[in-house]
């Protein structure tokens, strides 16, 4: 067995030999009429070489040892950015910065050509992407499964303050990472019906198309094993019609290519609603078949005996967006391999692992009986029989059962099919077990875990932050960067007085940069001595934006009142998308933009309060953003948010956490310590319990002359002259429908950040806070989540022997 070792790593010269080479072989450019774009292709080829020297070796000692493989099923991989995370896991930063100067290149303004790929829509996308990077580095054997989407997730564009999107488009250029493999190739079925021949059930599919092939690999930190990221795009399985083509019919010769091809095409913005489509289902299934197919046809490349399967792979399903993989693995197992029902069932439920991403029941798939008959007949009487089995095999409520009132619950399908199924932080997996899957979790009490989500320190510290990361590795040496645990040790530094100038001065550093950006960008000019206050997710009720955005209009207010009253001046900053068709959602973008408008342009003001609202927030603004903050808004109604990674993030990179116990939330203010932490609003029980009282916003306004404040002004246009009652809905279902208490939580919010203000006027106690927050998330490292489900879902040891 062939063995993966340390990587010789190439000098200057040689890479800047491989960067003309391809330059000059690859591109077909000469050095002296080269522009930003043929450099960065150029680079991006030389690091790609270097990245095949693992990825081959990964690959190879995973045959040769016929090691168990990991398949991670996911629509979505947020993944931004590829080249600075490969040159950094290779070890080869300095070295190809130097070469790329002898040549007259800048490597920054390479790295920034790069457009992001934007294959997700948010938490779940990127913790798919950090998982990738983290089995790299674990020594995970692993490929993601995925759609090559010609279309990521939308640009976002404000017009007068709104929300305006516009198509992404990160194919128009090559993308270098990627390799076509257009020998794996699978024919994907829709439609059509299902017959019996010789008493056995067989498919007759009214449509097919092709699923064809990319690789793309991603190697862990210093380069020891590489994962495979096998994306699907969409081709006809009919030739092409040359004769109606010779007649003139280009359409019509067109069209099948056109209909394979939307399978592949975009997508779907809305991580809030199931938008009950067609094409949705037939993405869903077309990446899972494919996925499936390729996953057998590799396994008997290798093994005999199908009955062996969850010997030697596990499956994992990012949401129950691939659970169409539990029917589709029977009916592969049945109809394609001879396998009986229950020998397909027991083989497919001990494959199968669920991850449940979301408790909001608008975001919970149901597919009605009738789509899913007509765009799956066959997988239709699969699961009416997977259920048949289910109701038999156990004493189950009325209430249990996939379908219901005829429609598909696909989380019900997941948790059935599947031997283990995971929340993915301590409460919510709680919460999993007493709410959406309440009764099967009495029926299955051993199938639901946790798995607390991480994120990747290459990528969301090293990368990002070199300033921090220059001055741990300093102070505690470079192994934080394999094993974040290695934090712990800078616990002590938190009282050294000359370390903490050190920290502040990272962080200053960092803020000074952002504060360039945002005046480059935006034209806003931004003090990089006032508290940097941020908060960056998707647009979306339960986040509480408009929590933050009120509390910024009370902060203003008063300013403005006692300007002189000793003000902690504060930078507030918004970074988001809304789903193109969330209409409430839109309208508090509009207010954000609005607000800040009219606080930006008070001279009152001007020194102590600004707002900032950068469009098309994505990975690499995050990456941007992250390291510059100090305070941490994760303000979701709690019981609302299953995780969050953005804290982790956040805390990770020395902000302080203004927060609900919610999701994560609840892990990280155990871990740093209460007094480091600011806590605030309603516990998930209390929630509860306030909303039976129908007026609790009234009353709570009510008690907040704060507040009252606020919506007066709202109401009365302060922010809106031109338009006086544009918000006068808004502020209608502020004291009628508040659904996620953002008028309960006020007070308390409020309280929470006068206390960080006085915090952060004793900026050594804030720098020992912070620092004692670095130092203590170590535990929010992806490779912690990763070993965590190799141990308890998996079962699978590491490739690499440390
Ligand atoms: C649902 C749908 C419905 C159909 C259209 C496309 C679409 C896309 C996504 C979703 C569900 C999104 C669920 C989600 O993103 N959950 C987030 O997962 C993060 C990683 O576990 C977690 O940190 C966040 O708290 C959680 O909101």
């Amino acid at each position: 067995a062939s063995s993966v070792s340390g990587l010789a790593r190439p000098t200057v010269d040689a890479l800047r030999a491989k960067i003309l080479h391809h330059l000059e072989y690859t591109l077909a450019k000469d050095a002296g009429h080269s522009s930003r774009y043929d450099w960065r292709m150029a680079t991006s080829f030389a690091i790609r070489d270097e990245m095949l020297k693992p990825w081959f070796a990964a690959t190879r000692q995973t045959y040769d040892t016929g090691a168990k493989r990991v398949y991670y099923l996911s629509m979505e991989f947020l993944i931004g950015r590829l080249l600075e995370d490969a040159m950094i896991n290779l070890g080869l930063h300095e070295t190809i910065a130097a070469a790329l100067a002898a040549e007259g290149q800048t490597l920054s303004d390479i790295i920034e050509d790069e457009p992001d790929a934007a294959l997700g829509n948010g938490g779940l996308g990127r913790l798919a992407a950090c998982f990738l990077e983290s089995m790299a580095t674990v020594g995970v054997p692993a490929h993601g499964y995925g759609i090559r989407y010609e279309h990521g997730l939308f640009r976002q564009r404000f017009e007068g303050g709104q929300q305006v999107e516009t198509p992404e488009d990160w194919l128009s250029q090559p993308h270098p990472w990627e390799f076509a493999r257009p020998e794996a190739a699978y024919i994907v079925g829709f439609k059509g019906h299902s017959e019996l021949r010789r008493g056995k059930s067989v498919w007759v599919p009214g449509e097919t198309v092709k699923a064809s092939a990319y690789d793309t690999p991603v190697v862990g930190w210093q380069g020891k094993w590489a994962s495979t990221l096998r994306l699907w795009a969409g081709l006809p399985t009919t030739q092409f019609d040359l004769e109606r083509f010779n007649n003139g019919d280009y359409t019509a010769a067109a069209a099948p290519e056109a209909l394979a091809r939307t399978l592949s095409r975009v997508l779907y913005p809305d991580d809030t609603t199931p938008a009950g489509k067609e094409l949705r289902l037939k993405q869903e299934y077309f990446m899972t078949s494919a996925a499936l197919q390729d996953i057998l046809r590799r396994y008997q490349s290798q093994f005999s005996t199908l009955a062996d399967l969850p010997k030697h792979v596990a499956i994992q399903l990012n949401d129950t967006h691939p659970a169409i993989a539990g029917p589709e693995l029977m009916r592969l197992l049945m109809d394609q391999h001879d396998m009986g029902w229950d020998e397909a069932q027991t083989v497919a439920r001990a494959t199968l692992g669920y991850t449940n991403h979301t408790l909001l029941p608008e975001a919970l798939e149901r597919w009605s009986t009738y789509l899913m008959g007509s765009v799956l007949p066959r997988h239709m009487e699969i699961i009416q029989r997977i259920d048949e089995d289910h109701a038999k095999a156990h004493k189950r409520p009325p209430s249990v059962g996939i379908v219901q009132h005829n429609e598909v619950k696909m989380g019900d399908l997941a948790f059935i099919m599947s031997h283990k199924v995971n929340g993915v932080s301590a409460l919510h997996s709680e919460l999993v077990k007493e709410t959406v899957f309440h009764d099967l979790h009495k029926l299955h009490p051993d199938r639901i875990t946790n798995e607390t989500n991480g994120v990747t320190p290459r990528r969301w510290m090293r990368l990002s932050n070199p300033a921090l990361s220059t001055l741990l590795d300093e102070t505690i040496g470079e192994g934080w960067t394999r094993d974040l645990d290695h934090l712990k040790t800078l616990e002590p530094f938190a009282q050294d007085a000359a370390f903490r100038e050190k920290f502040a001065a990272a962080k200053r550093a960092n803020k000074v940069a952002l504060a360039g950006w945002v005046q480059d960008t935006m034209g806003i000019d931004i003090n990089p001595d006032a508290m940097f206050d941020i908060q960056i997710k998707r647009l979306h009720e339960y986040k509480r934006q408009l929590l933050n955005c009120f509390e910024t209009i009370a902060l203003w207010h008063n300013m403005r009142q006692t300007p002189d009253a000793g003000w902690t001046p504060r930078v507030k900053f918004f970074g988001g998308k809304s789903a193109p068709g969330y209409f409430v959602a839109k309208e508090i973008i509009h207010l954000i933009n609005d607000v800040a408008r009219t606080i930006n342009a008070d001279p009152v003001t001007g020194h102590l309060l600004k707002v900032v609202y950068p469009p098309n927030y994505n990975v690499s603004m995050a990456q941007r953003l992250i390291p510059a903050a100090d305070l941490s808004e994760q303000i979701s109604t709690a019981g609302k948010e299953a995780s969050g990674t953005g804290n982790m993030k956040l805390t990770l990179n020395g902000a302080l956490t203004i927060g609900t116990l919610d999701g994560a939330n609840v892990e990280i203010r155990d871990l740093v310590g209460a007094d480091n932490f600011f806590l605030f609003g309603l516990t998930a029980d209390g929630v509860e319990k306030r909303r039976k009282n129908i007026n609790h916003a009234r009353e709570a306004i009510e008690d907040s002359q704060n507040l009252r404040d606020v919506l007066q002004m709202i109401v009365e246009g302060r922010f809106s002259p031109e338009e006086p009652d544009r918000y006068h809905g808004l502020v209608d279902r502020a004291w009628h429908h508040d659904h996620y208490l953002v008028a309960a939580d006020f007070d308390s919010y409020w309280e929470a950040q006068r206390a960080a203000d006085a915090l952060y006027r004793t900026p050594q106690d804030w720098n020992r806070k912070a620092i004692l927050n670095v130092a203590r998330s170590g535990f929010f490292s992806s490779d912690r989540t990763i070993r965590g489900y190799m141990a308890d879902i998996w079962d699978v040891p590491s490739a690499l022997k440390d």
